[in-house]
């Protein structure tokens, strides 16, 4: 017979196993958009231990809407080897483009991330760094709707080698490092110019302060890169940049 308590039992004993499991981490990646997955499943399918921490409860960032909620994105040709790798339908498009549809993509890259080994933890904000002899060396965390209704509830750490900030406009990580240091000033992304911003995004991916790497519109709100809208193919190779930069060390 089916037990209310055995179901409780089942979802507590579980999530709090993994979540002690990860409170000690290779890579902890702030944000599960096209960026901060496809990182984490490059890292995660090398055998790295990776959490992402998603403050909504759907992973996916700004992938879902597509362009002005038409739920197409756009990917150029020199990313359609990440498309290919996660195994993502597309139509081309001209000479240049590639077409996909944003709900395979989310679902897609979501799906894959977790089967390589990415442990997802949605519905944590991360609201902190731990910084050490100037590295940073893990997330400071709590509930999102601790801290959306202002609760007075003290977080929790996991501690990692490597924090990926993945959290688009609002260079979330990069902000808490800046509040704390001397590095990394957050200029705020320019006005659109989708060529320019595609290739600057990938060359200025990268370790920003010991420890904390930036990714994807993060790192365009950092340098004050121009924005380049539903165009997906810098994310993807930033977020890939970001993972072999870590890989190597
Ligand atoms: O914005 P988002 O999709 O990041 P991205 O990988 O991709 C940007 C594109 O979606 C799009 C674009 C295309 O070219 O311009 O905007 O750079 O996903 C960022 C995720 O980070 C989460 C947020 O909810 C979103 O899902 N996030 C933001 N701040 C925090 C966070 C935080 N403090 N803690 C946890 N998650």
């Amino acid at each position: 017979m089916l037990q209310e308590l055995s179901v409780t039992r089942g979802i507590i004993e579980t999530f709090s196993r993994e979540l002690l499991d990860y409170t000690q981490v290779d890579v902890a990646v702030v944000g599960a958009g096209p960026s901060g997955l496809v990182a984490g499943y490059l890292l995660a399918k090398k055998g790295k231990k990776v959490a992402i921490f998603e403050r909504k409860l759907a992973p996916g960032g700004g992938i879902w809407g597509g362009g002005m909620l038409f739920n197409k994105v756009v990917v150029q040709k020199d990313a359609k080897h990440i498309l290919d790798e996660f195994e993502i339908n597309y139509t081309p498009y001209g000479n240049d483009y590639l077409i996909a549809d944003a709900v395979e993509l989310a679902s897609t890259l979501i799906s894959k991330a977790v089967k390589a080994g990415v442990k997802i933890f949605n519905g944590i904000h991360v609201e902190d760094v731990v910084i050490k002899n100037g590295k940073v060396n893990g997330v400071v965390i709590n509930w999102t709707p601790v801290e959306m209704v202002h609760l007075h509830v003290d977080p929790l750490v996991v501690e990692a080698n490597f924090v990926l900030d993945g959290t688009g406009h609002d260079a979330a990580v990069v902000k808490l490092v800046a509040k704390r240091t001397d590095c990394c000033r957050v200029k705020g992304m320019g006005a659109m110019w989708v060529n320019e911003a595609e290739k600057l995004v990938v060359e200025k991916s990268g370790e920003i302060y010991p420890g904390l790497f930036i990714m994807g519109m993060s790192t365009a709100e950092v340098y004050g890169l121009p924005r380049m809208g539903p165009i997906f193919g810098g994310m993807f190779l930033s977020g890939e940049k970001v993972a072999k930069e870590i890989l190597s060390r």
